[in-house]
């Protein structure tokens, strides 16, 4: 490979005598972040962990996603509680895996698991 440094001196100094440093300052960028963080920011997931459901309660919009998964080491449900405008659950929930629900309408929806009736849990839906 053929090394060809070129030795450029530039010497700054030379030239007008106007402020050389005013160039350097940025661009203030305080808009939104180019990358959306892979999980809503609204919080629109929900993990079973150590027997409990969080964050609870979770508040989104109608309109909203909401996934449920599981990161226990025990089969969980994820089951709204009867009497709820909506009701909704989900199969047996092995160790990693998930389900969705869409919430449409506004509401507090107040859910449990079938198998642990103790761990509950609710949505907030705006
Ligand atoms: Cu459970």
């Amino acid at each position: 490979m053929t090394a060809s440094v070129a030795s450029v001196a530039l010497l700054g100094a030379c030239g007008s005598s106007g402020k050389g440093y005013g160039a350097s300052n940025p661009t203030t960028t305080a808009g939104p972040a180019a990358a959306a963080p892979a999980a809503a920011a609204g919080g629109s997931a929900v993990t079973i962990d150590n027997f409990s459901f969080g964050p609870s309660p979770l508040k989104v919009k109608s309109g909203t996603k909401v996934t449920v998964t599981n990161k226990d080491s025990t089969t969980h449900t994820w089951t709204a509680d009867s009497g709820d405008a909506v009701t909704w659950t989900s199969p047996d929930l092995s160790p990693g895996s998930s389900y969705s629900f869409t919430f449409s309408k506004a509401g507090t929806y107040s859910y449990h698991c079938k198998i642990h009736p103790s761990m509950t849990g609710t949505v907030v839906v705006s």
